[in-house]
């Protein structure tokens, strides 16, 4: 489950020399020979850090949802009716035209990804940073019992990225990362690599997670078909929160925490995940009335805010808020067990630069 609100909680870049090699002088080809080019220059690859990134084409789509709280009343019979009227920060749904076709990340940036841009670049995440650490999982934690309510243990020094109570291995996302620290590892790759790396925008990110699809979800309209394509709150999860387990998906998707990426059926773009698992921070401040003024070009997100959106829901998230429409926001330094990121990089990298 996920509040609408979430926790709202209080960038160094390393520097990385790389050696230059003096190639030796290449005799000119033959003129029989074509000159070396990338076989297919659209074609998916692989970043330094190991990134796997795949090309999102430019186009038009449809962006928002102007369900009647009505109607989600019908397919989410045991949300809180109050919760469906406040979802008007999804409307109105206005088209918007993605003018540049990117590269985005195949999957959420996974752990060891993330390990190696702090081995290679010095970084430090905030959460160690500052001391005062971030959530995670402790079964003998009752969060009725707390001062705050919330769903996990935390703050506290003992959880961060490497530590969120339960196991991720290298290929899980990582979470416990705030938006600085997503901007600190885009900017740093962007350096080392010469090409711009950055977190979409809401509106990209809601264009690549629909794939062209107008429905509640990229696999249909049906809460029901999260079970098979996401990794959503199902009963599983909601053994370890059984306040909450009306509210969980019909079944088991497999995950009662993170599940290592990709491991769900992609969308028609070939992105993984862009539902559940670990929500994933972008690049705008947050709007609420933004959709009424919003560009149809390359929409940027408003020019100042508070907070930042996150998009997608996470392993812990209800069916209403897993909706691809679904907006939501933290602050830039919030850091919670939930919240990841998938990076963006920018066309113009060259054949060179992409192995
Ligand atoms: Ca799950
Ligand atoms: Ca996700």
């Amino acid at each position: 489950m996920t509040w609408p609100h979430g926790p709202c909680v209080a960038a160094v870049l390393g520097a990385l020399l790389l050696a230059a090699c003096a190639a030796p002088p290449l005799a000119p080809p033959p003129l029989t020979t074509p000159r070396a080019q990338p076989a297919a220059p659209d074609a998916p690859f692989t970043d330094s850090l190991g990134i796997r990134f795949v090309r999102v084409p430019a186009g038009e789509f449809l962006m928002g949802s102007d369900e009647s709280p009505q109607a989600l009343a019908q397919a989410f019979p045991y949300a809180d009716p109050k919760r469906l009227t406040d979802l008007t920060d999804e409307r109105p749904v206005h088209r918007v035209r993605i003018t540049r076709a990117f590269w985005l990340g195949a999957t959420e940036v996974t752990v060891g990804q993330f390990q190696r841009f702090l081995q290679a670049s010095g970084y430090v995440p905030e959460s160690i940073r500052d001391g005062s650490g971030a959530y995670g999982f402790n079964p003998n934690y009752e969060p009725s019992r707390t001062r705050r309510g919330d769903l996990f243990e935390g703050r506290d020094p003992r959880y961060s990225w490497q530590n969120t109570g339960f196991a991720q291995t290298d290929e899980h996302p990582v979470v416990n990362v705030t938006w600085n620290d997503a901007m600190a590892m885009a900017q740093w790759l962007s350096q080392r690599e010469g090409v711009t790396y950055r977190l979409p925008t809401e509106a990209e990110w809601e264009y690549a997670a629909r794939g062209g699809t107008r429905t509640r979800y990229p696999a249909g309209d049906d809460p029901d078909v999260l079970m098979g394509s996401a990794n959503t709150f199902d009963r599983e999860t909601a053994l370890r929160w059984p306040r909450w387990r009306e509210q969980a998906g019909h079944g088991s998707d497999g995950a009662p925490f993170t599940a290592p990426v990709g491991s769900y059926a992609p969308n028609a773009f070939g992105l993984y995940d862009m539902i559940g698992n670990a929500w994933e921070w972008c690049a705008d401040w947050y709007g609420e009335h933004y959709y009424a003024e919003s560009p149809t070009n390359d929409p940027p997100g408003p020019t100042s805010g508070n907070v930042r959106v996150r998009r997608g829901g996470s392993w812990h998230t209800w069916p209403l808020y897993a909706r691809v429409a679904f907006r939501n926001w933290n602050t830039p330094e919030t850091r919670y067990v939930l919240v990841g990121l998938r990076l963006l990089r920018e066309r113009g990298a060259t054949a060179q630069t992409a192995r």
